[in-house]
């Protein structure tokens, strides 16, 4: 039986991955943080009592921050194949706390490649990294691709160009397995609501059941490639199965703007999207990333992999399900008040 580690299990693409993993038939181990409150809710429905045989899924409390506990992990687990999502994700957060998500988002990158060299698992185990097409930054090549020069555009970008790059450097200096998957934006009923996709259809399925009234967002003109997260975890999955480390871009290849994707969900619930939304410059970045769309080709020709579900399929997925956990809320809120 394979065995998986991975950071960032928590997250949105953590517990897609984590699913598939175990559907696979894989061990799976993942780092979680410990936190005053609940942080499983993504994999709870993953978990078995440990206690029982048969059980395939485990947590360990970590921090990317803590290279001495990764170093002790890798030693008790031995992966096969580390998966590494954990990271301090959010763009306009990463302006608040540079320092920080340099040590998370770079460094925690550093600290898992020298503590696999470390316990000698460079030569068995695989490594993949979570770069982002937020590396791209700055326009200066549409659609963007593997070879599409790197300028990014905030402290988070600069932390995965530096991870890229190490990802590269432990690749060619030690002959690792390592791999850098450059995902562009991809979203979920799962994903973060204070990301704009969730947030949009988080906030317009509660103003059409009454229980919001507005809806403050930012830079409405921004463009963005996205995709299923369910999807892109299968490619994470994909490109650890190939004979060697590579580089490989994951979109696909449409590109639409927030308002785009404010005017879909909007139009899904009947609602006049005018009438609700507000600009608020709290939002705004100090530097932004205009545009951006990839090119899936490599993927395609390499791995098999092309995603199905395109941009009006994934609003439609978002707010079917939000609108679930508006009805609930409601349902909630009138019976407890009486
Ligand atoms: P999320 O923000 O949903 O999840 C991030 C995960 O990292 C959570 O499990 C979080 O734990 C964990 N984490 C944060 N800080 C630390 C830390 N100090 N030590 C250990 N774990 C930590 O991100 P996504 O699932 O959306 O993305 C997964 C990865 O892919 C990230 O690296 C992201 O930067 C990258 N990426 C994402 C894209 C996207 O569109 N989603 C596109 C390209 C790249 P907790 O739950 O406790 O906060
Ligand atoms: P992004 O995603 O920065 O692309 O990073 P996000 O959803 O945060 O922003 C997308 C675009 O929407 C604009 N925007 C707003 N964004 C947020 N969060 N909140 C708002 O109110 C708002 N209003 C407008 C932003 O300015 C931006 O242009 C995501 C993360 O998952 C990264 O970890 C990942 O690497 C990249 O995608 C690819």
């Amino acid at each position: 039986m394979k065995k998986a580690l991975i950071t960032g299990i928590t997250g949105q693409d953590g517990s897609y991955l984590a699913e598939l993993l175990l559907e696979k038939g894989y061990e799976v181990h993942g780092i979680i943080r410990r936190c005053s409150t609940f942080n499983t809710q993504r994999i709870d429905h993953l978990y078995t009592d440990p206690h029982i045989n048969g059980t395939k899924l485990f947590l360990h409390y970590g921090d990317l921050a803590d290279g001495v506990m990764l170093m002790k992990l890798l030693y008790q687990i031995q992966p096969d194949e580390i998966y590494h999502l954990g990271a301090q994700s959010h763009v306009r957060v990463s302006f608040d706390v540079p320092e920080y998500t340099g040590d998370v988002t770079g460094l925690g990158t550093l600290r898992l490649l020298e503590a696999i060299r470390e316990v000698g698992l460079d030569g068995k185990c695989r490594f993949y990294q979570a770069s982002s097409s937020e590396m791209f930054g700055m326009v200066q090549h549409v659609p963007q691709t593997e070879k599409t020069p790197f300028y990014p555009r905030s402290p988070y970008g600069c932390a995965k160009v530096y991870a890229y790059w190490l990802t590269v450097n432990y690749r060619e200096s030690y002959g690792m397995h390592a791999t850098n998957g450059i995902l562009f934006n991809h979203e979920s009923p799962r994903r973060g609501e204070t990301f704009v996709t969730r947030k949009i259809t988080r906030a317009a399925t509660r103003i059409k059941l009454g229980l919001q009234d507005k809806l403050y967002l930012g830079n409405l003109d921004a463009q963005r490639d996205w995709g299923y997260a369910k999807e892109y975890v299968e490619a994470m999955w994909l490109m650890l199965q190939q004979d060697e480390g590579d580089d490989y871009v994951m979109a696909t290849n449409e590109t639409n703007s927030v308002k785009d994707f404010v005017i879909e969900t909007f139009n899904l619930l009947d609602l006049d999207w005018e009438k609700y939304v507000d600009y608020d410059k709290r939002y705004e970045r100090p530097t932004e990333v205009d545009l951006l769309i990839g090119d899936p080709a490599k993927a395609k020709k390499q791995l098999g992999w092309e995603p199905k579900v395109k941009f009006k399929d994934l609003v439609k997925i978002m707010v079917d399900s939000d609108l679930v956990l508006a009805k609930q809320e409601l349902a909630y809120k009138q019976a407890t008040n009486g």
